[in-house]
């Protein structure tokens, strides 16, 4: 199988994306990382922080390509020319959010296909809002998040404890 996109917020990436990034360069020989910007929301890690942090965490694996996108996300992947969109599910909770985002994608552009990959029995309860609020009280996000990840973040709210 040639290339897929894996798109989040990814603010930030943490183990549960990164277990994913892994499993889909089983099935894929290439994956594009795709960090969507938002410009109604402020995230805490800038576009090019997350840029950056998901490269390093993938240890400049050349078949990972990390770019952030603008605007609707079925454009950026025909732009990539690319057919397929990889998204993860944690738990039945994540299902109802997924099926509409998928439904939305595939009325937008119908050959698009999106493949759901499980989450690894070790980060079915690790998201990127829980591990920023952890980690911004001070709390130990070690595990949870990729090495580089962990010291942004206690760089990041060193001075908010
Ligand atoms: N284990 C397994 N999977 C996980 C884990 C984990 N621990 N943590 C997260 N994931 C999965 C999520 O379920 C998701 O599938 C993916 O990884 C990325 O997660 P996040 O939280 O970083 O990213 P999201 O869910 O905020 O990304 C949503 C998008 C940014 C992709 C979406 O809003 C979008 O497409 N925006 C662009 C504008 C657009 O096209 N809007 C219309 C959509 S119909």
């Amino acid at each position: 199988m040639p290339a897929a996109i894996y798109p989040g917020s990814f603010d930030p990436l943490t183990n549960g994306h990164l277990s994913l990034i892994q499993r889909s360069l089983k099935m894929f020989d290439r994956l594009i990382v795709a960090i969507a910007v938002n410009p109604k929301k402020t995230p805490t890690f800038t576009e090019e922080e997350r840029r950056q942090l998901i490269r390093e965490a993938c240890g400049d694996d050349p078949r990972v390509e990390v770019e952030a996108f603008h605007g609707l996300l079925v454009d950026y992947v025909k732009r990539r020319n690319v057919g397929v969109v990889i998204r993860g599910l944690r738990a039945v909770s994540d299902f109802e959010y997924e099926f509409q985002l998928a439904n939305m994608n595939r009325k937008l552009a119908p050959d698009i296909e999106t493949v759901f990959m499980m989450t690894g029995e070790d980060y079915f309860y690790i998201s990127s809002q829980l591990v920023r609020e952890v980690a911004s009280f001070g709390g130990d996000v070690t595990g949870l998040v990729p090495d580089n990840v962990n010291q942004k973040l206690k760089a990041k709210f060193a001075n908010r404890k």
